[in-house]
């Protein structure tokens, strides 16, 4: 075989095994391809139509599409993705970086220069005076989780196996790139035929020790004001019942990160939903005053942690549940490292009849109640002419059914729904909050509708982000998967515009405007019509002038037969506010601006919450 059939044969027979069930890893192989991979991985597939061939507009769409496929999957299965040399390879840099970030499995399989290098330099080589050892592909080393490049066919014999330890790791997992010179791809082989037997990957649910359980224990059953917060991880380990359990039975509330969300139904007595710098005003208070913080499976990111002044008791201990020990230790905490699941399970019976003290109980959910008619009056603005991004929101979860799907990334989208979105059913809300990449939603909304079909995917994206990458559309039409794609129209970047206001700079370079007599980016709005680019690349299209024909739109979009796009417009200045939390964005220390002065004077008052935790 050549090294690109032996890959493909390979990919075809690997398996994982969770909770007893028995599943194929690869949904097949997503790319583009160029001189750098047609002859080789482009004939090994076309030899293998078992192994299903998707063809995608961008390469940096198809690694999202991989790892929104892999998050929708739990991390059970992914795809593989193949690009040519040069620029196909370094498109898929962001992806890799998205995946890795978020801890997602995805598999890339770049083509490189020439190993023989007898030819260099090649079409679309990067060559370098002091090394021929260098190739675009290294770009991809710090953003992947494992990288290899193969220069003899029999490399892949030890290679692959390696590839799959990691891809299958709970604590290791990410993007994983094999660089594939393109001469190599086609060389044969003798290849062992071990190589091409069925193997299966059990994903591991590690156990946790029993004196880190025991001094777990401990600090709980002292605590008076503790809270858990529940990271991606919780979903990750098909954790949600066993937290439901725990939660009920102690009375513990659950603060959510953004990949966490979902982890318990929103009605959920102790579920106080988005924590952090978007979080609600529940579970900022909680956070604020907790003297035991439990997070499962999360890493701590700035927006969780409210850039570190989320938490004021100056007696504040952390435990940490989590499968990889580098987060388990985050934040000074006891160290649980451990399956979120398992360590649920365990911990449960150390924990007695414990239960939160009733002034507690009762404070816990007066918030709650006091939350959730905060959502209702922001879902029902009723702002005019225009709606409230809120509105839209409150009207796709009205339209929305128990099991529908919400995919978003960027933009004033994330914050937004992290707070208002009721998430109903475990993986039914969909954030890339790791990377918050523009471009991410569309291609991750295709891969999680083809991971589970029976699910209605909504993905929810500005204009900003649509115009960076609408392109995968025409794919989604290609493949019969269709998801309802909702344009929030604010004619450019509300959310940075927002930041950039609120930091003294007024919103410059924020809007889409022609340039202007003045030289600034101040003129008239720029005339984009993004219904009609969507149906230039095949989508049925609407445009809803008010909230009630989105609502019409929504309704529409339950009975077409492809991909369908509704464009809304809403009021850019009807913004979400924050609620008792704050996000560390450094301000310039000197400037002539009077404005960028004051932000700077608010700056350092904020920041002096911030706290070590040692
Ligand atoms: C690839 C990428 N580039 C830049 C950013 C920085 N960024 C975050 S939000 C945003 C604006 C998004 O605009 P839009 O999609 O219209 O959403 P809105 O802010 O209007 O809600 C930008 C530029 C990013 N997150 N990702
Ligand atoms: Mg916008």
């Amino acid at each position: 075989m050549t090294a690109a059939q032996a890959i493909i044969a390979f990919l075809k027979r690997q398996y994982v095994e969770c909770d007893g069930e028995r599943t194929r890893f690869f949904a097949g192989m997503l790319g583009i391809f160029g001189h750098g991979n047609v002859a080789g991985i482009g004939q090994a597939l076309q030899q293998n139509p078992d192994f299903r061939y998707i063809l995608v507009r961008n390469e940096q769409s198809a690694v999202h599409m991989a790892a929104g496929y892999a998050k929708a999957s739990n991390r059970l299965a992914t795809f593989a993705c193949t690009s040519s040399i040069g620029p196909g390879a370094t498109n898929m840099v962001t992806g890799a970086a998205a995946a890795t970030v978020n801890r997602l499995p995805v598999l890339l399989l770049p083509g490189d220069i020439f190993a023989r290098r007898n030819v260099a330099p090649v079409l679309q080589q990067l060559e370098s005076p002091n090394s021929q050892d260098v190739s675009v592909n290294d770009c991809l080393r710090p953003v992947s989780r494992y990288w290899d490049r193969i220069y003899r066919p029999e490399q892949i014999i030890t290679c692959l196996p390696e590839a799959m330890r990691v891809l299958t790791s709970p604590s290791e997992t990410g993007a994983v790139t094999i660089a594939l010179p393109q001469d190599v791809q086609v060389e044969a082989y003798e290849y062992p035929a071990e190589l091409f037997q069925d193997r299966v990957w059990t994903i591991r649910r590690p156990g946790a020790e029993t004196a880190a359980l025991t001094h777990a224990a401990e600090f709980i059953r002292s605590s008076k004001r503790p809270l858990i917060i529940a990271g991606g991880g919780v979903l990750y380990s098909r954790a949600t019942e066993a937290l439901a359990t725990f939660a009920a039975k102690t009375g513990i509330p659950v603060g959510e990160t953004q990949a966490g969300k979902g982890a318990l139904p929103f009605d959920h007595p102790q579920c106080v939903g988005a924590i952090g710098a978007t979080g609600t005003l529940a579970a900022n208070r909680l956070a604020r005053d907790a003297d035991c913080v439990i997070g499962v499976g999360t890493r701590y990111s700035d927006f969780t942690t409210a850039s570190m002044t989320a938490f004021q008791n100056h007696n504040v201990k952390f435990i940490n549940i989590n499968v990889a020990e580098f987060d388990a230790f985050k934040m000074s905490a006891v160290p649980v490292v451990a399956d979120a699941r398992s360590a649920l399970k365990e911990l449960a019976p150390l924990l007695g009849d414990y239960k939160v003290p009733n002034s507690y109980a009762g404070q816990i959910s007066a918030w709650k109640r006091e939350w959730e008619a905060e959502v209702d009056r922001l879902f029902h603005f009723n702002a005019q002419p225009l709606p409230a991004q809120s509105e839209v929101i409150g009207a796709i979860w009205e339209a929305a059914g128990p099991r529908d799907v919400l995919v978003s990334a960027a933009g004033s989208h994330p914050g937004d729904l992290h707070k208002l979105w009721r998430t109903r059913t475990p993986n039914g809300y969909h954030m890339e909050y790791g990377y918050s990449c523009m471009g991410y939603e569309i291609p991750a909304a295709i891969g999680v509708k083809m991971a589970d079909p029976s699910r209605t995917v909504y993905a929810f994206v500005g204009d900003g982000t649509y115009l960076m990458a609408p392109s995968e559309i025409a794919t989604s039409v290609q493949e019969d998967v269709k998801i309802v794609i909702i344009v929030v129209n604010n004619f450019g970047f509300a959310s940075i515009g927002g930041l950039s206001a609120a930091l003294g700079l007024g919103g410059f370079g924020t809007e889409y405007r022609k340039r202007s007599a003045s030289g600034q980016l101040n003129g008239d709005r720029l005339p984009l019509d993004y219904v009609a680019n969507a149906r230039s690349l095949g989508a049925h299209a609407i445009h809803a002038a008010n909230l009630a024909d989105f609502k019409a739109a929504l309704e529409q979009s339950k009975t077409t037969d492809r991909t369908t796009v509704i464009v809304v417009e809403t009021d850019r200045k009807l913004r979400v506010p924050g609620y008792e939390s704050w996000w560390d964005v450094a301000v310039a220390e000197v400037s002539e601006s009077e404005s960028v002065r004051k932000a700077r004077r608010e700056y350092e008052v904020a920041r002096k919450k911030q706290r070590f935790f040692l």
